[in-house]
């Protein structure tokens, strides 16, 4: 038997089995959501053949010649029934390119279509692109705002490592054909973490942005920002305001960004985002929640203190360790909310909760006090008002 012929049926053993394995909610959780088993996604549920030549004649020792280092920051869409995740699938290479994956549940059994989305370019071709937002628009329109990265064209000569990164768009009807749009415009020396808000507001498409000064840091930007534009085609912002922003002393004081398309509740816009703070052993993603006002979106009504989820166990290892994304979010019709959320920029999770279980969370969830000593006072007060209970 050759190299081939013996190892080929044990690769599609092991993709199989994995494929198939069924997932389970981890009990009891916190209240807030359930974790689940397993991922949802990872690189070891990329086809064979997107990564081994398939060819007995050109690859004898069945080699896996176009490797996939991770499968993360998936963004989330329940169309006709079924769920999708446009997962950020990074090669060996470093470069990643979006895929689509799909469930019967959205909880597991997510298998990726036959080929990888093809993106068309702009005039200015994006180096890297990630981070897909898919936002169900009242005007019809599936829209997928992402991230394009390109070489920053104020690198000084030798700098490799500058990048410069903005907003690219697309849309479509059903997952298969996007167009692309031209890349947004705003003032910001670079953006990222953009999301289309799923209604018109004033007659206008709203954004939320994230400007910042430079790649890595958000310097004199950061936060969660907010603009409307007439139109998607040649989208353009010229006032942007930040409605969220970074603070000292909390799980988001070196920057933030919004995560999924929010969704609607009779309370207001319930968002997931993500925060970020430095520390000796580098930065460290969480996620929070957050709720915006019905009547006037920039306006914050509610901050839960704290983060809502941040990385645990295995979460915490991987490409850019601690790090929790999320850029997926399923609201179902019944009442179900589906969180997808990356770990260490390696694997794609779900979260499982209720709508009425993040409204709850999201007002009554006592604010940050923002000090140590109103810290105290606040679970002073939990205690005694536990004292009858326990
Ligand atoms: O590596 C962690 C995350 O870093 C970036 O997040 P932000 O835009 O807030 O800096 C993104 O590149 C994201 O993809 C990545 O998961």
């Amino acid at each position: 038997m050759t190299v081939f012929a013996t190892r080929l049926p044990q690769l599609q053993a092991q993709q199989e089995a994995l494929l198939a394995r069924k997932n389970a909610p981890v009990l009891p959780g916190n209240g807030i959501f359930l974790r689940h088993q397993h991922p949802v996604l990872t690189a070891d549920h990329v086809p064979l053949n997107w990564r081994y030549d398939l060819n007995p004649q050109t690859n004898p020792f069945l080699m896996e010649r176009l490797g996939i280092n991770a499968v993360f920051n998936p963004g989330a869409i329940e169309l006709n029934g079924k769920f999708y995740l446009v997962a950020r699938v990074e090669g060996y290479d470093r470069k990643s390119f979006f895929a689509v994956a799909e469930s019967d549940n959205g909880i597991d059994g997510f298998r990726f279509w036959e080929t990888p989305c093809v993106i068309a370019q702009t005039d200015n071709p994006d180096t890297n692109v990630y981070d897909m937002r898919l936002t169900q628009h009242e005007d019809g329109w599936v829209y997928g705002l992402f991230c394009s990265e390109r070489k920053d064209p104020a690198a000084a000569p030798g700098d490799e490592s500058s990048a410069y990164a903005q907003c690219g768009i697309v849309r479509t009807k059903d997952l298969k054909s996007w167009e692309r749009l031209p890349d947004l415009k705003t003032r910001s020396a670079q953006q990222r973490n953009v999301v289309l808000h799923p209604e018109f507001i004033d007659g206008q498409y709203a954004l939320y942005t994230r400007p910042q000064d430079s790649f890595i840091e958000a310097g004199k930007g950061g936060g969660v920002g907010f603009g409307l534009t007439k139109s998607m085609v040649g989208a353009e912002i010229d006032v942007e305001t930040v409605i969220d922003p970074k603070t000292y002393h909390t799980i988001k004081e070196s920057k933030n960004g919004q995560g999924p398309t929010p969704f609607k509740t009779a309370h207001g816009w319930l968002h997931v985002a993500h925060g970020v703070r430095n520390t000796a052993a580098g930065l460290r993603y969480v996620l929070y929640c957050f709720m915006t006002s019905l009547q006037d979106p920039t306006r914050v009504t509610h901050r839960p203190g704290g983060y809502f989820l941040a990385p645990e166990g295995a979460e915490r290892i991987g490409d850019v360790s601690n790090v929790v994304f999320s850029n997926g979010m399923i609201r179902r019709d019944n009442g179900e909310v589906f969180i997808y959320y990356a770990s260490s920029d390696t694997r794609c999770h779900v979260l499982t909760t209720t709508v009425d279980q993040l409204v709850d969370y999201v007002l009554h969830t006592p604010e940050d006090p923002l000090r140590s000593d109103l810290c105290v006072q606040q679970r002073i007060a939990l205690i005694e008002g536990n004292k009858a209970f326990v």
